[in-house]
């Protein structure tokens, strides 16, 4: 095998980090035709329904990092029989039309989990309807789902909108519709009657995932320094009630139990069918909260370390997750590390208290400083979600949340990463600043001012003097890519722990990541000052870019120059273990 110059040269394809837990590179783009040769089904059920499956079914939706959604909806139609098309969102509209105009699709399905891409849809759907493809048009996501009326309202064109979780929900819309019945009786969907807009009866949510088939994952994996990645979910829903959150909402609205868990031997099943079948080493489970918190949960999580262990897995594969502050305990971290844990995004949010009242964490500033302490002492990478800005803020609440920062980070573990709070469609937070009139934007660009017009200003001083999106956010930001190293340092730690001089990259790596740190913190310090006392700003757009240019050329050079230096054992350890069990016994001692 040879690895390519990407692989190496960081500046060819600047690692692709978004602000999100974690980020990897070569993401496919356009149309991904299924291979239903190789897709792996867990379970077949037998057909109770006659089935017109003589049209394909096209699903669109935003394929970066895999979507699970459409990968569920996508296996559970052809584990019936139907032929699914998924194209890219981001694929040029062109060929997107040329693919629905090809396969004369029965029904085209939309996925919506971002709301800000409602316009992009709007566009394509319209331009699909232009080019006279005339089968049923529905949408599914977290803002249909929640917004069904306004989604219809901006998207005439759509015949309808899939409620809450759509796996069964689309199956049967696709069995009426194929078979020339009325699908307006279908339960879980809400369509457009005259002026008026229509819901059927809502679906409850599926009580056991592991009915469902693997999610399609018929795409090239994104690499991490040459190590395959997929995300998988060993649960669903999330029993926390965050005021930002409109997953909470997406949950509870439906029917139905709220968290569902898979079966942990199951999860641990997919993960190795995946690592023998296609060479899977790193897991991403995207689940909202991982199931830690309180005992049923601790037990499932138990019993997941027990059967990665009793495969064989734990020695030879990593995975990351998502959690809260309040989940983190020594001793169950330490075990999920022994069994490839290597990475742990944690919605931290805010640090303090106020503001975590606001966000209704419903933690405490104790407890983030002690979970990012814990999370240290047992050797896990981490990084975080932080909202510099919320509704509530005021000055002495953003210098507080600063100076956590500082205490977080001050052995340049991680690099700053932060953003204003947005008031999502379906969230509490946005439903209270509606309700006492302070509700700005649209639905792309949902807004708020805050309280005090000073702290206003300092956010929009903020925003103007940083790059956001060449500092903070977005996949070449100077953040995510400090981040992103420190990520294939992690990764190189535990898939090649004897690498020589790991321990120095790692320390080059943190010192730049306290350096880049540290001027956000003087810009947002000078600038808190200025608010209080006025004054002018030392800093500059162009001081600051000359700046982060430096780091990321620095960053850059170190990185580059240590995978050229142990090319040949970073290549020895892509290679996959094929003697491992492929039934489920154990494959070592
Ligand atoms: C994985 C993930 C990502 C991945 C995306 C991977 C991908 N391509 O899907 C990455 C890391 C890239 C990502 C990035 C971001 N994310 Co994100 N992400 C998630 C997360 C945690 C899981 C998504 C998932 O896999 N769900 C599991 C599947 C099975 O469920 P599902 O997607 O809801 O799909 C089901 C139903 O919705 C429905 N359905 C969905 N689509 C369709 C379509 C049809 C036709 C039908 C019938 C049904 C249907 O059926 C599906 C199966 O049951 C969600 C939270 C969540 N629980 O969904 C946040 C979430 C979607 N992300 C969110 C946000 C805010 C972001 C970022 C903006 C973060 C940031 N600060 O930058 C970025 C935006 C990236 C961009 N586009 O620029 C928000 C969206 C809020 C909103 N209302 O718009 C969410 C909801 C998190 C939250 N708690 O608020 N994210
Ligand atoms: S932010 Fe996370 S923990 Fe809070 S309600 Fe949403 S998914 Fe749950």
């Amino acid at each position: 095998m040879e690895l390519t110059a990407q692989f190496f040269d960081a500046r060819c394809l600047k690692p692709r980090c978004g602000p999100t837990p974690l980020s990897f590179t070569g993401a496919p783009k356009g149309v991904i035709m299924p291979d239903v040769s190789q897709f792996p089904v867990l379970h077949t059920r037998a057909a109770t329904v006659l089935r017109n499956t003589s049209r394909p079914i096209i699903l669109v939706g935003f394929q970066h990092q895999g979507n699970l959604g459409l990968g569920y909806l996508a296996s559970t139609l052809r584990q019936h029989g139907y032929s699914v098309v998924i194209c890219d969102i981001e694929a040029p509209p062109d060929q997107i039309v040329a693919t629905a105009m090809q396969s004369n699709p029965m029904i085209i399905g939309f996925s919506l989990i971002f709301q800000f891409y409602i316009l992009q849809y709007q566009r394509i759907i319209g331009m699909l309807r232009e080019a006279g493809v005339q089968c049923h048009f529905t949408m599914g996501g977290h803002f249909p789902s929640l917004s069904h009326v306004q989604t219809l309202k901006m998207v005439p064109e759509l015949d309808s909108v899939v409620r809450f979780e759509g796996e069964m929900t689309l199956l049967e819309l696709a069995d009426v519709i194929g078979n020339g019945h009325d699908w307006r009786t279908v339960p879980g969907i809400a369509y457009r009657m005259g002026d008026a807009i229509s819901t059927t009866p809502m679906r409850s949510l599926v009580d056991d995932l592991d009915q469902f088939p693997y999610p399609d994952r018929n795409y090239e994996p994104e690499t991490a320094i040459g190590h395959k990645a997929l995300p998988l979910l060993a649960s669903r829903g999330c029993a926390r009630t965050c005021s930002f959150c409109s997953i909470q909402t997406f949950y509870r609205t439906a029917p139905g139990k709220i968290v569902r868990t898979r079966k942990p031997a199951l999860v641990v099943e997919e993960m190795r069918s995946l690592y023998l079948d296609r060479g899977i080493k790193i897991f991403l489970f995207q689940d909202d909260d991982f199931p830690l918190f309180g005992p049923v949960w601790r037990r499932w999580a138990a019993d997941f370390v027990s059967e990665l262990h009793r495969s064989g897995l734990s020695s030879r594969v990593i995975w990351k997750m998502n959690c809260r502050a309040d989940s983190v305990d020594p001793a169950v971290f330490a075990s999920l590390r022994d069994a490839g844990l290597y990475l742990v995004y944690m919605g931290l949010e805010s640090g303090n208290e106020e503001g975590l009242k606001t966000l209704h964490k419903q933690v405490t500033v104790e407890q983030n400083l002690r979970a990012v302490q814990l999370l240290k002492q047992v050797g896990l990478l981490f990084e975080f979600g932080f909202m510099l800005f919320d509704p509530g803020s005021t000055l002495d609440s953003v210098r507080t949340n600063i100076n956590f920062l500082r205490t977080i980070l001050a052995d340049g573990c991680a690099a700053a990463v932060f953003c204003r709070m947005l008031p999502y469609d379906g969230t509490p937070i946005k439903d209270e600043l509606e309700r006492v009139g302070r509700l700005k934007g649209d639905v792309v660009k949902p807004d708020y001012d805050f309280l005090d017009p000073r702290v206003t200003a300092l956010y929009h001083s903020l925003s103007s003097i940083v790059d956001v999106w060449g500092w903070i956010h977005g996949y070449r930001a100077l953040s995510p890519q400090l981040n992103w190293v420190s990520n294939e340092i992690a990764i190189m730690e535990r898939m090649c722990p004897a690498l020589p001089g790991l321990p120095d990259l790692k320390q080059t790596v943190r010192r730049l990541t306290q350096e880049s740190n540290d001027i956000l913190f003087q810009v947002v310090d000078e600038l808190l000052n200025i608010a209080v006392n006025g004054g002018a700003t030392t800093w500059t757009n162009a001081k600051l870019d000359r700046h982060r240019r430096q780091f990321l050329d620095q960053l850059l050079d170190a990185r580059n120059a240590y995978v050229s230096l142990h090319q040949n054992a970073l290549l020895d350890s892509l290679q996959i273990d094929a003697s491992l069990s492929r039934i489920d016994e154990p494959a070592i001692a």
